[in-house]
This record gives C-alpha cells, sequence and structure tokens, in this order.
C-alpha cells in the first residue's frame, strides 16, 4: 500500500509530526504519527481545500469586465456582459476552460470543486443529443487534471420572482422540470467513470425557480447536497420583498427543508435574526469573497455568523482569481474593513489563519458531500508548503498556515496530491503547458465577443 511522508501535517487533531499517510485507491486508509522518517514528500503538508462554487466558464472572461460603462456599473452590468462572452461558447470551448480552471485550481491550493453548472445548451438554445453535453466536458476536465468534482446541474426556468420570462441571454440555461430530470440522468452517467464523483442539484435562485418547482426538485432529488445562490445583491433582497413580503433568506427558511445539505451561496445581505437563524439551520454558506469584491455585492456578516455557530466555506465563482488562501484572506479583510479591527474572526488566543482553514475546510466537505481532511477515508489529497520561501523562514505550524494565507499566498505551494497522485510540483500542475495552449487558443477567439 502507498504511503506518504511528511514533516508535519494539519490532521483534524492539530499540528503533527513525521507523519505518515497510507492511502489506496485514491483514499486515505492509515494516518501515523511520530514516525522516524524522512519527510520525502513534503515538509509541511495541508490538507486540500473545496472550492465550493465554481462558474468554471467564466475563468475566460477574468479582466475583461473591468471597463467602466456610461452608466454606473453594477453586477447587472457585469452580468451583461458574461451572457455576451457565453454567447458563442462551444462544447469544447467548455472543456478547454473547464480544464485550465480545475488545473489553477489544484496549483492554488483547492483539490476539490463544486461545479454550479448552469450553461446546458447550443448557442441559439437547443439542446445537445446528449442534454448533458457540457456536464461530460466538465468530467473530463475533471480526470484530466485530478481535481475531485461535485457536479451540481442548475435548474433554471425563469428570469425573475414569480415565474417571470427568462430574457435572450438566459436561453442556454432554461429547462422545465421534464428536461431537468433528463439531464440530472444525463448527468449522472456524465461522472459515472469519475471514482470521487458527487451528484448534487442547484435550483439557480428564487428569480429562476417558482416554490412549486422547488418543492417539485427538493422533493424528486432526496439525497446530495443542494446550492442555491441567495441574497447577493440588494435589488434582489427588494425584489423578493416585493414579490413575497419577506427577504431571500428569511423566505427561503420559511419555505424550504434548509438544513446540512443545504449551502446557500453569498447569502450576504442578512437581517440579524436571518444571521442567527441561517446558522441555526445547518446549512452552509458559501462565501466566494473575491469574486463578491469584485462584483461590488457587500460584505456578509461572517463574525456574527460564526458566532452563532455557524457553517462556512469558499468558493471561487466567477474564479477572475483563483488562489484557496486569497479567498480566506479576503474574507478575513473584509470583516477588518467593516468592523476595524484586526484578527476578526478567531478567538482570543487562536490562529486566525488556522481557524479559517479548519472552517472552511469543514464548511467545503459538508457543502460538496465528502469527506475531506487528512484522515481515514477522505480522499489523499494534500497541499504541500515550500519549507524554504524566504515567507516561511523560521516558521512552522499554525505561523506557517498564517504566513501562507497572510503572506506568500499561493506561491508557497510546492506539491499537490489529489486522490494520492502527485499532480503538482514545484507549484506546477504536470499539464500545465498543453491545458494553457488549449486555454490561449480558445481564449484568443472568444475574447473578440466582448
Ligand atoms: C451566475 N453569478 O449565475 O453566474 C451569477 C450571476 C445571476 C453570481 N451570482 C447571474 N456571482 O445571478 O443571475
Ligand atoms: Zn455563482
Amino acid at each position: 500500500m502507498p504511503v506518504l511522508h511528511f514533516g508535519q501535517a494539519l490532521l483534524p487533531m492539530g499540528w503533527a509530526r513525521g507523519v505518515a499517510v497510507h492511502h489506496e485507491a485514491g483514499l486515505i486508509t492509515r494516518v501515523e504519527t511520530g514516525v522516524e522518517a524522512v519527510a520525502s514528500d513534503g515538509a509541511i503538508a495541508l490538507p486540500g481545500l473545496a472550492s465550493l462554487h465554481s462558474h468554471s466558464f467564466q475563468r475566460g472572461m477574468a479582466g475583461l469586465a473591468e471597463r467602466r460603462g456610461q452608466s454606473d456599473d453594477s453586477f447587472w452590468t457585469w452580468r451583461e456582459v458574461m451572457y455576451r462572452f457565453l454567447g458563442e461558447i462551444t462544447a469544447e470551448d467548455v472543456e478547454a476552460i473547464a480544464a485550465f480552471a480545475f488545473m489553477e485550481m489544484l496549483e492554488r491550493g483547492f483539490t476539490a470543486v463544486g461545479e454550479f453548472h448552469y450553461l446546458h445548451h447550443q448557442p441559439d438554445g437547443t439542446a445537445y443529443a446528449n442534454p448533458a453535453e457540457h456536464a461530460v466536458r466538465i468530467a473530463s476536465a475533471s480526470a484530466e487534471t485530478g481535481i475531485a468534482l461535485t457536479l451540481l446541474p442548475v435548474f433554471y426556468a425563469h428570469g425573475g420572482f414569480g415565474g417571470q420570462a427568462a430574457n435572450p441571454g438566459q436561453r442556454r440555461f432554461l429547462s422545465d422540470l421534464h428536461g431537468f430530470a433528463r439531464l440530472m440522468e444525463a448527468s449522472g452517467r456524465a461522472i459515472s467513470r469519475l471514482p470521487h464523483a458527487v451528484l448534487g442539484f442547484a435550483p439557480h435562485s428564487l428569480r429562476a425557480a417558482t416554490p412549486d418547482e422547488l418543492n417539485a426538485l427538493v422533493s424528486a432529488y432526496p439525497i446530495g447536497p443542494v446550492h442555491i445562490h441567495v441574497a447577493e445583491q440588494m435589488k434582489e433582497v427588494q425584489d423578493c420583498l416585493a414579490w413575497s413580503g419577506q427577504r431571500p433568506v428569511e423566505w427561503l427558511l420559511a419555505h424550504q427543508p434548509v438544513d446540512e445539505r443545504w449551502c446557500l451561496i453569498h447569502a450576504t445581505h442578512l437581517t440579524e435574526s436571518e444571521t442567527l437563524a441561517l446558522a441555526k439551520s445547518g446549512a452552509v454558506a458559501g462565501l466566494c469573497p473575491i469574486t463578491e469584491a469584485n462584483l461590488g455585492d457587500g460584505v456578509f456578516p461572517a463574525t456574527d455568523f460564526l458566532a452563532a455557530g455557524g457553517s462556512f466555506g469558499v468558493g471561487t465563482d466567477s474564479n477572475v482569481e483563483i488562489t484557496a488562501p486569497g479567498e480566506l484572506r479576503m474574507l478575513e479583510y473584509s470583516q477588518r474593513l467593516t468592523r476595524r479591527v484586526r484578527n476578526a474572526m478567531s478567538l482570543p488566543g487562536a490562529s486566525t489563519g488556522r481557524t479559517l482553514y479548519d472552517r472552511a475546510l469543514a464548511g467545503g466537505a459538508q457543502a460538496l458531500g465528502r469527506a475531506m481532511g487528512i484522515a481515514v477515508g477522505a480522499r489523499a489529497d494534500f497541499v504541500t508548503l515550500n519549507p524554504n520561501a524566504p515567507d516561511l523562514a523560521g516558521r512552522d505550524g499554525d505561523y506557517a498556515l498564517d504566513s501562507y494565507i497572510f503572506a506568500g499566498d499561493h506561491a508557497l505551494i510546492d506539491k499537490v496530491y489529489a486522490a494520492g497522485k502527485l499532480v503538482v510540483d514545484k507549484g506546477r500542475h504536470h499539464r500545465h503547458e498543453a491545458l494553457a495552449q488549449a486555454y490561449r487558443q480558445v481564449i484568443h477567439r472568444l475574447a473578440s465577443t466582448i
């Protein structure tokens, strides 16, 4: 049985020295500590994190939506640019962009992804012969790179609260309940050969699914993760109030069985009572701090949510910048900036990096429906840091973790193992050149559509 030896590793109980991890068929079967052996596979090992929310195709437009229009720019004007960009993406493009994004996730500290997948149809809105054609492409991208995939096929039927008609920019996303049932079946087939894949589903938002549709979906798919975008923008809160008299998170908690299988993406705009109720529900808050900053969404009340016992994880969402330590740093900084304190997310005496890392690991695992962490039964996924990096001089344990998150960022990553296999060495994925070349070709063509 293969064994990996680490000088020190962050285990569920804390840091341990001389760690030998046995694995078989990609899963951890035994963890020994205090082993006198050379740390041949890495000096400092962390469990890989989950990017619990990604729209991989949006990686291709990173940097193309940072130009101001005639009026005030907003989330909604960004969305117009995004709809233009996806207008001409082919199935081959979907695969090339997803593979590149997943490779970057691995190079930058993520070993699992939740792909919130809504780009289902051909450019004119008609279905492909295989309704899950794009899911097949995303599954291939996962197999090519080694990232663990939780596929979340998205139900998207309407363009606004109360079943409003969708607009033409949304034609590649749409299905009714029958079409979605076919899509789910075909999506299950698309990932059936990926050994560690998980299937969940995702009503896109309260704008895209009616209450009756939500009820039908939740009873049709009683197991697996459920993800939904909610309360990201103030306009969304106002539209929801006008439609129902309740705020989006308030409405969801009152009308759906929100529990541990649910992940509420963004949930940015919360009242105090919504914050407490969401924490109590056991659902994960799926925070995407870099994208939320990029889109001008607002700041999630993370310290209050954490104090109320809430679970959170992080996602790269628009993939405008992919970095696991960077998402945690942005989350912490958003709290420091709004509350004018330091070390906002940790308890007295605790390392902030460690608090963020432990919480995001647990919340990400819960939201993606998989075991994560350096423990028996989890996939053998590890991120090792380069002990010779100047940012790590004289540091180990939590100080090394704090330096990774707040100083060195992903440049400190040395090796990454996915399902026990070395996929990143000296910070570079073993397929970096080929995947970057394929990505460049696709993007040269697509950039002109913006
Ligand atoms: C999405 N992204 O589906 O890609 C959304 C924008 C929408 C974020 N919410 C579109 N960040 O919500 O309608
Ligand atoms: Zn999203």
